[in-house]
């Protein structure tokens, strides 16, 4: 079936809106992805049908509500390949993902062991493994990128030894959009014993992920980046990585027994979910997910590799612009700048004209600090954005670079 963007179009609401007196062109889909009519219709329904408290109840909602609540972990864990429901923990987002692996960690690592972090991450993927370094006196070391935005494998493997417990990379770089060899960096880690958490809030829009075939420990992505809701996330454990750590958080629905003497932790996942989830968000997860796969995630790879080669080439075409990661493996992200151009009064200018991008750091200062730049402006695309729009944008650039210059 051939793509057709104009029929996608229609699923999402927002995209009609105006900006500023213009039709919207929504290029800022790496910070957060749009809403389809089905996921925005999954919230309406659980709040109009079906809203009570999980895993509580004898009465018919509550027992209705955990089912749904359950059948979109059965989709998450279906959709990403995960061998058990049990070894899907929902979470309010990648963030906090990260950090219930991060407290986990605390009470395991010990002074002289050592934790790799890439030069590409995230603030999510960064501060808390230093948190548990000052906690546990493990040592931070950092996986150096290269000028064409990759990570430096070379240094990897050198950093690599029996002392590296954990390894925390991004399958895709939020900040340039560049794919990470994370099967590679797994298996590299797994030959020292060390294990690996993925951040793949930036792969799981584009990319159908696996998490058994890549071998990760831990992979963890947010619902609002894969047209889901914002408040809601996924953290992928192997079971009995899951089962080492300790709980994350105290509290309802996490226990197996409470006595002021000792308390007893329940099975997984739910030693992991401390008291009422976002459940109306955990529904809409797998109704977003139904909704990508309705359209298909080669089919949306393949789209979006053509808006970015699209992309890239009018943007070439501008006098003073810098894209980084140009010439790697991407997703559809457009991360430059224009010479003598701040990065923020471009993307002033581009709002006035009904274009979202983002402008700054992306919250990824590590990368700017190594270009030696204050940030980007990212252009970040999505199946339901069209080629017409990347001509308004390049049309605004000029704009810009003349009005600025
Ligand atoms: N990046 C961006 O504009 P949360 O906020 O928990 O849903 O996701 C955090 C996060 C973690 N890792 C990566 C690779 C990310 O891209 C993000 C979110 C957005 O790039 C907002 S800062």
């Amino acid at each position: 079936m051939a793509f057709d963007v104009q029929k996608i179009r229609q699923d999402f609401p927002i995209l009609h809106r105006q900006v500023n007196g213009q039709e919207l062109v929504y290029f800022d889909n790496a910070a957060t992805a749009q809403t389809p009519q089905p996921v925005i219709d999954a919230i309406v329904d659980y709040y109009s049908t079906t809203n009570a408290n999980i895993h509580r109840g004898v009465h018919a909602l509550s027992q209705e509500a955990t089912e749904a609540y359950e059948a979109a972990r059965q989709k998450i864990q279906k959709h990403f390949n995960a061998v058990h429901p049990y070894e899907i923990i929902l979470t309010s987002g990648t963030t906090e993902a990260i950090n219930c692996i991060a407290s986990g960690y605390a009470s395991i690592l010990q002074p002289g062991d050592e934790v790799i972090v890439s030069a590409m991450e995230h603030h999510s993927n960064i501060v808390p493994w230093q948190m548990l370094c000052e906690k546990t006196g493990a040592q931070l070391k950092v996986l150096p990128m290269l000028q064409n935005g990759t990570l430096d494998m070379e240094a990897y493997a050198q950093l690599l030894n029996a002392r590296t417990q954990l390894v925390f990379v991004n399958h895709v770089s939020n900040a340039l959009g560049t794919v990470n060899p994370v099967a590679s960096i797994i298996s590299q880690a797994h030959a020292v014993g060390a294990k690996v958490l993925i951040d793949g809030a930036q792969a799981t829009p584009h990319y159908k992920v696996d998490v058994q075939a890549l071998a990760a420990d831990f992979y963890v992505t947010s619902a609002h980046k894969i047209c889901g809701p914002t408040g809601v996330g996924m953290l992928y454990g192997k079971a009995e990585h899951l089962r080492e750590l300790p709980p994350y958080q105290g509290g309802g629905e996490m226990i197996a027994e409470v006595t002021f003497e000792k308390t007893t932790y329940a099975d997984l996942p739910h030693k992991f979910e401390a008291g009422t989830p976002n459940i109306a968000g955990g529904i809409a997860f797998g109704a977003a997910l139904d909704y990508v796969n309705s359209i298909g995630l080669e089919a949306i790879a393949t789209y979006e590799a053509s808006l970015l080669a699209y992309a890239t080439a009018a943007l070439e075409q501008l006098p003073g612009i810098t894209i980084y990661a140009k010439d790697v493996e991407k997703v559809a992200v457009l991360s430059f700048n224009i010479e003598g151009l701040h990065p923020y009064d471009v993307g002033s200018i581009l709002d006035k004209m009904g274009i979202a991008v983002r402008t700054g750091h992306h919250c990824a200062q590590p990368i700017m600090d190594y270009y030696e730049i204050p940030g980007t402006i990212r252009a970040s695309f999505s199946f339901y954005n069209t080629k017409e729009e990347i001509d308004r944008m390049v049309e605004a650039l000029k704009k810009a670079i003349t009005m600025l210059q």
